[in-house]
């Protein structure tokens, strides 16, 4: 630690919390015996994900092992907008590499993986993503929806042929309408937001959500530990059945944590 670093830290900053908690759980579910789903945790940088893949058990695995190996290896960000480009960039290439290695499996093939990445940057965070793996957030105490899926009961919803509590157990809820590796025009859906102390994230593949609907969900969500949050969250969703592969992240901000 060098004299530079004593001057820039704010007075405090020592005797300060940590400015966020994570924890994440994968399980492959009561039905299936390989879990197409990945996930990353990295509160070194801010970084956490969660990947389903799509196209048969072992190019879904693979696909969304891709995924995740790719933001394994992003760099400590300079700002917020390197950071979100050096994610775009890095998924970009996994998904040209994914419609390389399909197309040589045989024609008609697929290998493609969901993506929802939560960046933290400086009292800021952005949301990208493509596909029906989501994210929420809990901010003084209401539970929001922050991705919209790329799915077809989505833009059934949306068309207002069917209506949103119809939209989880409808017979086409398994086709997504965008992902990694789907199609050669690749591109992310992002939000972008101030954290405020004591928000709560939560990132999760489709094998919760089709569990378990908000209004199960948001009881969950309170003060325990993140560790806590994602256990009782699987359990819950192992008690229902778990028919898909079943991926939880929660990342909650400081109360006392700064906007800076
Ligand atoms: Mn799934």
């Amino acid at each position: 630690m060098g004299l530079e670093d004593t001057i820039r830290r704010p007075s405090g900053a020592a005797r300060r919390a940590a400015p966020y908690e994570s924890a994440g759980r994968s399980h492959p579910g009561k039905v299936r015996t390989v879990n197409e789903d990945s996930l990353i945790d990295r509160p070194d940088i801010g970084l956490w994900a969660v990947a389903d893949g799509v196209g048969g058990a072992t190019a879904g695995a693979r696909a969304s092992a891709l995924v995740v190996d790719a933001l394994a290896a992003v760099s400590s960000p300079a700002s917020a907008q390197a950071f979100l480009d050096e994610v775009r960039d890095r998924l970009r290439a996994v998904n040209d590499q994914l419609i390389v290695e399909a197309s040589a499996m045989g024609a008609g093939k697929l290998m493609a993986s969901t993506v929802v990445v939560l960046l933290f940057f400086e009292g800021f965070f952005a949301c990208a993503w493509a596909g029906d793996s989501r994210l929420y957030l809990v901010r003084h105490g209401v539970l929001q929806q922050v991705t919209r899926d790329h799915s077809e009961v989505q833009e059934l919803v949306e068309a207002g042929v069917i209506a949103p509590e119809q939209a989880r157990e409808h017979p086409r809820g398994n086709v997504i309408t965008r992902a990694v590796g789907a199609q050669e025009d690749f591109a992310l859906d992002v939000v972008q937001d101030r954290i405020c102390p004591g928000d709560l994230f939560l990132v999760c593949s489709d094998g919760l959500t089709k569990m378990l609907d908000d209004a199960e969900i948001a009881p969950v969500l309170d003060d325990r530990p993140a560790a806590s949050l994602v256990d009782a969250l699987l359990k819950a969703t192992l008690a229902r059945g778990a028919i898909d592969n079943v991926t939880v992240l929660a990342v909650r901000a400081a109360t006392g944590a700064s906007a800076s």
